[in-house]
């Protein structure tokens, strides 16, 4: 009988130690916490006002996640590059996890992941239509799935659209109309390159400094899509809008990584179901009030040239295309312009 209870208080013992030197995690660790105990508050960034698409959808997308997490994940929405000056220097910000969430242009992701530089190749995307089933399709999820290894957590593709050149000198419809103009571009090579090609002189810049740089003159013009252009109010510095439609911008719902691993399996489900089905809302609102925009500014007197010789750009353009088209490989951009 000695020999029994001896037998059974060393096995609880021996079981007590594998208990608390035995490899289990500690259960603070938020991955590993229960679904209902792990709360945060995601911090939004992006150079854009509080009207534009960008910031309706990323509000929508908080609202979503709260509701959905019943008030466990909420969502801060920080405009007008209050966190960082541009869009490159948010991106590097999420690497480093000082900030959680960057919605905002493809522009840079390049320099970060390679393979994303190609949705910024002049004259790749046909419409909005080509556009959604490319992004929607297995190319776009690959590139998402290419920006794993970079620090980010690529979730989405939402818009920032059709870019179209503006300028302070005169209306625009070829691109001798704009030859040696100092424009302003984003950190992209595929854009440099392209209004190299075509005569005029690339200029990047983080956005936070183009109103600026436009008043006192520094540079001629810029080029983005019309709902940048409006929500940033450039029609107040630009007189001449051209409808080149040169480059659609995607834009990118990224999560940081060191902030990702630290959310529980179940909510980083909410998290990218959300960006992805606010994806639709998002590009929609950035669609639908192109023209009104348009209009509203011409009547705030903004000359727009709708006539633009797009062959004569495209032709201008085509060294860019074909340089990086070889970087990229020809059977990449097929896969890409022959999707229907
Ligand atoms: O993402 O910097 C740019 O021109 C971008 O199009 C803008 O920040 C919106």
């Amino acid at each position: 009988m000695k020999r029994v209870i001896t037998f059974v208080l060393v096995l609880m013992v021996a079981l007590s130690l594998i208990g608390c030197g035995g490899n289990k995690k500690p259960a603070d660790t938020a991955k590993d916490a229960p679904k209902g105990e792990y709360k945060a508050n995601l911090k939004v960034t992006m150079t854009q006002v509080a009207t534009h698409p960008y910031a309706v959808g990323a509000k929508k997308f908080g609202d979503l996640v709260k509701e959905r997490t019943n008030g466990r994940i909420q969502v801060t929405v920080y405009t007008d590059s209050q966190l960082a000056k541009g869009e490159r220097e948010m991106l590097e910000a999420l690497q480093q996890g000082t900030i959680d969430i960057y919605v905002g242009s493809t522009g840079p992701v390049g320099n970060f992941s390679p393979s994303m530089l190609i949705v910024d190749i002049p004259f790749l995307f046909r419409d909005f239509n080509h556009v959604d089933k490319v992004l929607d399709g297995s190319i776009g999820k690959q590139l998402l799935a290419d920006m794993d290894k970079t620090g980010l957590k690529g979730l989405a593709f939402w818009e920032n659209g059709f870019r179209h050149v503006t300028n302070n000198k005169g209306p625009v419809k070829v691109p001798e109309d704009a030859k040696g103009m100092k424009i302003r571009t984003m950190e992209n090579k595929a854009h440099m390159l392209a209004f190299k090609t075509a005569g005029l002189n690339p200029t990047p810049m983080a956005w936070s400094e183009v109103y600026s740089a436009l008043q006192q003159k520094v540079i001629d013009g810029q080029e983005n899509p019309v709902a940048v252009f409006y929500g940033s109010k450039l029609y107040e510095i630009q007189k001449y809008f051209s409808l080149t439609g040169h480059v659609y911008s995607p834009a990118l719902f990224v999560v940081s990584m060191k902030k990702w691993n630290q959310i529980p399996k179940a909510d980083q489900e909410i998290i990218e179901k959300t960006a992805k089905e606010v994806a639709a809302f998002e590009r929609k609102l950035n669609r639908d009030d192109e023209d009104k925009k348009l209009k509203e500014m011409e009547g705030k007197g903004l000359v727009v040239t709708r006539d633009v010789d797009k062959a004569a750009w495209q032709k201008a353009m085509q060294p860019a295309f074909d340089e990086f088209s070889k970087q990229f490989g020809k059977d990449k951009i097929d896969a890409i312009m022959n999707t229907k």
